[in-house]
């Protein structure tokens, strides 16, 4: 066990698990898939240029906090996406896990206190509004990690 104390504050902690990202080639085909096995429906849907996706978020289950926790599918829109790589190099599958905070700024400079890699100097644009930022999947024991704090 390291002596390393469980962050608490003074930084803002990530609260709950806001989405599970999946990387897959059709879109559509994925939605139905969630749709027939599990019932999940698509809450919001849109492309996100920066990050060379569309993607549809299906909501799994309200959180105590007010928030919801959701799946996240992924297909690329280009060559040279994450997500495209991703696909080429693994097929489909887990992309990335996503945690909640409601200062994603603060959360991300908490944890590059702790040694691990932020990505994004300044949060970009996720899913419906939100602030996102990912943290390097080789300092989170090989889980690419994302921060989010929603719009609302
Ligand atoms: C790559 N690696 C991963 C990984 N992607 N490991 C775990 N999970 C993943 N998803 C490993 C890969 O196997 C290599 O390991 C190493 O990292 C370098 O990967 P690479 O693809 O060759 O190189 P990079 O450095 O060009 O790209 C990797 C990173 C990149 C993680 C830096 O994918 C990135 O910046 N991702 C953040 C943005 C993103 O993923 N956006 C799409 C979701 P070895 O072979 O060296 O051992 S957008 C989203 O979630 C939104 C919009 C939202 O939630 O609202
Ligand atoms: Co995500």
């Amino acid at each position: 066990m390291s002596d390393a104390p469980v962050p608490t504050g003074p930084f803002s902690v990530p609260t709950r698990l806001d989405h599970v990202g999946i990387a897959c080639h059709d879109l559509g085909a994925s939605i139905e898939f969630y749709r027939r096995t599990y019932g999940f429906e698509v809450e919001h849907e849109e492309v996100n240029e920066e990050q060379g996706v569309r993607e549809a978020m299906l909501r799994v289950n309200g959180t105590d906090d007010g928030g919801a926790t959701y799946l996240q599918l992924l297909e690329p829109t280009r060559e040279d996406s994450p997500v495209a790589k991703f696909l080429a190099r693994n097929g489909e599958g887990v992309h990335h896990l996503a945690f909640g905070t409601d200062d994603v700024a603060a959360s991300a400079a908490g944890i590059a206190d702790r040694g691990v890699r932020v990505l994004d100097a300044e949060p970009r644009t996720g899913t419906a509004g939100s602030k996102i930022v990912f943290l390097h999947p080789k300092d989170c024991g090989g889980v690419l990690t994302e921060l989010v704090q929603s719009s609302h």
